[in-house]
């Protein structure tokens, strides 16, 4: 078979003096961080659907980039043309999984029976495909959005058929999920939300969504799947309103309903901050709650109000990200780059510099958090702040042994207590730089 990005070799590692656009400077694949290789903290996905679909469509303008791959489009000929750029493409860059919607993976026919041949046929090419390769599913889902028959929803529809379509598309997505190995399954509840209550019966709503979801899981585990199931939390757009504003939000409606134990989060940066948290403030939420699962890598233009799926650059917030994942004791998912390179950046060579960046960017910040976890002032500076808990009535309140009226006694003998101690943020902030910076 013919190479199809002919101009572009395997991307090497170089190190950071390299000037070779085609180099990693910072991802190092065998390079041991806190006893294992990089690849293993990082286990990098490329997204189906930006990577081999998008063309740079936008609500003003037409298609940017040409993602033929030398077939005629809408065939199923350029179905499997996206299947050997996508395996070409992730073995140049020594990427080990990909992630795809339904619709990603083959184009949609009018009846829902063809389609479920097409991604038949198409699956057995992946499979085929993946022989001989460390490549592997990292998640599935099914695209519950872009039809028109979802325009109220899909589990949150006001209309039963549609409901039963999206059932039909979760139990297909998640046949395709098992046949290629898949680590995770995931639910975005892109149009399960709201524009306005004058219309919409909430609770109703989020019962249907319950109900689809204990379903997946009973049908899942009936064909063998053992991996986690993922909501991923995002607050608006395409809705005003949408249920898994945050993870937070999700962690309570899955426990509501009784589907904590098979769920987790795929946490995406951008959507944390769209819903008005910094990225680490929902990974920290997931993982306290012990359901980090998976992440969407990715990075959100904070002066604008919508998704922009951008590569990530900040080290500072992949840093901050790396920091939580560690102390998370790693990912069941993986690191999914949803993300697109920006509208001019048309060129195939733009697709591999965009993988470039993110992965270099995620490598930094891997490195630098293990540099603030081995110089450990950080740590060792939270840990001395509460230390105020470890004795007397501290330690009181923390076994649960004491009473109100005990600490209103013991405030009343006191009379007034002394200030807590300072918070020190300035002189943190100067170690992060520090460490970023040396
Ligand atoms: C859209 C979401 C979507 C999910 C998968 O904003 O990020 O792409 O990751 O359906
Ligand atoms: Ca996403
Ligand atoms: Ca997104």
């Amino acid at each position: 078979m013919s190479e199809i990005f002919a101009n572009i070799p395997t991307i090497p590692y170089e190190g950071p003096k390299s000037t070779n656009p085609l180099a990693f400077k910072f991802y190092d694949a065998d390079r041991i961080v806190l006893g294992k290789p990089m690849r293993e903290h990082l286990p990098v996905a490329m997204a189906w659907w930006h990577n081999l679909c998008a063309c740079g469509t936008d609500i003003f303008g037409r298609e940017t980039a040409d993602k033929s791959f030398g077939a005629e489009k809408g065939t199923m000929e350029h179905a499997k043309a996206k299947v050997d750029a996508g395996f070409e493409f992730m073995q140049k860059l020594g990427l080990r999984y990909f992630c795809f919607h339904d619709v990603d993976l083959v184009p949609e026919a009018d009846d829902i029976k063809e389609t479920n041949r097409r991604l038949d046929e198409i699956s057995d090419y992946i499979l085929e495909k993946m022989k001989g390769t460390d490549i592997r599913c990292l998640w599935g889902t099914a695209n519950l959005t872009g039809n028109p028959r979802y325009m109220n929803g899909a589990a949150s529809s006001n209309s039963a058929d549609v409901f039963c379509f999206a059932a039909a598309q979760v139990k297909k997505a998640l046949d395709l999920t098992v046949k290629l190995g898949g680590r995770g399954y995931v639910f975005w509840g892109g149009r399960e939300g709201y524009e306005t209550l004058l219309n919409t019966d909430v609770k109703f709503e989020q019962e249907n969504i319950a109900a689809l979801m204990h379903m997946a899981v009973d049908y899942g585990r009936s064909i063998g799947f053992t991996g986690d199931f993922y909501i991923e939390p995002k607050p608006k757009e395409p809705m005003k309103h949408q249920y898994d504003f945050d993870a937070a939000t999700a962690i309570g409606f899955l426990r509501q309903y009784g589907l904590d134990k098979d769920f987790k989060l795929n946490i995406e940066a951008n959507h944390a901050t769209l819903a008005g948290h910094t990225f680490q403030h929902d990974l920290r939420i997931a993982a306290i709650n012990g359901m980090l699962g998976s992440i969407d890598a990715n990075q959100g233009d904070l002066f604008l109000g919508w998704d922009t799926d951008e590569f990530s650059y900040d080290v500072y917030e992949t840093t901050m990200c790396m920091l939580e994942v560690i102390k998370a004791g790693g990912l069941t998912g993986g690191f999914n780059f949803d993300a697109k390179t920006r509208r001019p950046s048309y060129t195939p060579e733009d697709m591999f510099h965009a993988y470039i960046l993110g992965m270099d960017a995620f490598a930094l910040g891997l490195l630098k958090a293990a540099a603030i976890i081995e110089d450990g002032r950080i740590d060792r500076f939270v840990a001395e702040r509460y230390a105020s808990y470890k004795t007397g009535v501290g330690a009181r309140i923390r076994s649960g042994e004491t009473t109100l009226e005990e600490l209103a006694a013991y405030a009343d003998k006191l009379g007034k207590p002394d200030l807590p101690g300072s918070g020190r943020q300035e002189y943190l902030e100067s170690i992060v730089n520090c460490l970023l910076f040396s």
